[in-house]
C-alpha cells in the first residue's frame, strides 16, 4: 500500500466527522469495493474509505465493468446504514447526491443526475455509483472520471477535468453530508435528487426481468422511479434495471 504525498495535506486536513476517516490509498487493486468490504466484515466503521488511483477489474452494476484507468477517482465508502433495508435503495440515491454535489463543487460544472445512479455532464457519463449491501453493512463504491484519458473510456463517457485532491475531499464531505441527510430527513435528499435528475419528464425504456416504457414521472419516498405507462403508474425499484431514453 502507497500514500501518494499529493494525498497527504488533504488527509491531514479533511473535514469530515466520519467520511475518510481512516482513508486506506492504494496505487493500484482489482477492485476498491472489495477491499472495502473486507474492511467492513473486520468490523470497520461507517466512513472507513478506500481509494485506488487505478483499478485493474473496476465493476458497475449487473456485471458490467467500469473503465478505471490511471487519472480517475475510484473510492469505496463502508456504510452501517441507520435505516430498515427496505430503504437501503436510499442509501445509494444518497451516495450519488453527494458525489454530483461534490463533483459540480470542485469542477465548477453542472453534474446531473440520471436515475438510479449516473453522474452525467454535458450529456456524458462522468461517474457512477455502486452500492453493494451485506447484512449489517454496505460498500459504497464511487467512479468518478476526473481526469482520465478520454480514449480509455467507453464512447459516451466524460471527463471532469479536474485534479484529483480537490474531487476527493470535495466528494468526501458532500457525501457524509448527503448520507447524515437521509439519515435523519430522507424526503430532503428525494427533494435535491429530483431537482438534479435528467430523467424526470422523459420518455424512458426500464430493461429488467421485464421491459417498462413510459414517462418517468418521479422519484417515490423509498428512491423507485414511477413511471406512468399505457396500463398506468409502475414502480421502479433501482438494483436489477438498466434506463435508457426512449425515443418517442
Ligand atoms: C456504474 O455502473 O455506473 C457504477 C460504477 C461504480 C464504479 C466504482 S469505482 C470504485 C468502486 N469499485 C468498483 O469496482 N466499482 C466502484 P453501471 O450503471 O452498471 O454502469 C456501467 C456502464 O457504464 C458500463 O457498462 C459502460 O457502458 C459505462 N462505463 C464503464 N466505465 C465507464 C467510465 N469510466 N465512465 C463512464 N462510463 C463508463
Amino acid at each position: 500500500m502507497t500514500r501518494r504525498p499529493d494525498l497527504g495535506a488533504l488527509i491531514a486536513d479533511l473535514p469530515t466527522a466520519r467520511f475518510g476517516r481512516p482513508l486506506f490509498v492504494h496505487e493500484s487493486v482489482p477492485s476498491t469495493n472489495d477491499l472495502a468490504r473486507r474492511l467492513a466484515e473486520e468490523g470497520a466503521g461507517e466512513g472507513t474509505a478506500v481509494l485506488a488511483l487505478e483499478q485493474t477489474r473496476g465493476r458497475g452494476r449487473l456485471g458490467r465493468s467500469w473503465a478505471s484507468p490511471p487519472g480517475g477517482l475510484y473510492l469505496s465508502v463502508v456504510l452501517r446504514p441507520r435505516l430498515p433495508p427496505a430503504r437501503w435503495p436510499l442509501l445509494s440515491l444518497a451516495v450519488a447526491l453527494g458525489a454530483a454535489s461534490g463533483a459540480a463543487e470542485a469542477s465548477r460544472q453542472q453534474v446531473m443526475l440520471k436515475w438510479p445512479n449516473d453522474l452525467v455532464t454535458s450529456g456524458a457519463k462522468v461517474g457512477g455509483i455502486l452500492l453493494e449491501a451485506a447484512a449489517d453493512h454496505a460498500v459504497a463504491g464511487i467512479g468518478i472520471n476526473a481526469s482520465s484519458p478520454p480514449a480509455a473510456l467507453p464512447p459516451w463517457g466524460g471527463v471532469l477535468g479536474v485534479a484529483l485532491p480537490p474531487l476527493l475531499r470535495a466528494v468526501l464531505v458532500h457525501v457524509e453530508q448527503s448520507v447524515d441527510l437521509v439519515y435523519a430527513e430522507a424526503g430532503q435528499v428525494l427533494d435535491r435528487w429530483r431537482a438534479r435528475c435528467l430523467t424526470l419528464g422523459r420518455h424512458v425504456r426500464v430493461l429488467g426481468a421485464e421491459v417498462v416504457e413510459g414517462v418517468a414521472e418521479d422519484i417515490d419516498g423509498d428512491g423507485a422511479l414511477v413511471v406512468r405507462t399505457h396500463s398506468g403508474a409502475r414502480r421502479i425499484v433501482a438494483g436489477d434495471v438498466s434506463v435508457r431514453e426512449a425515443v418517442g
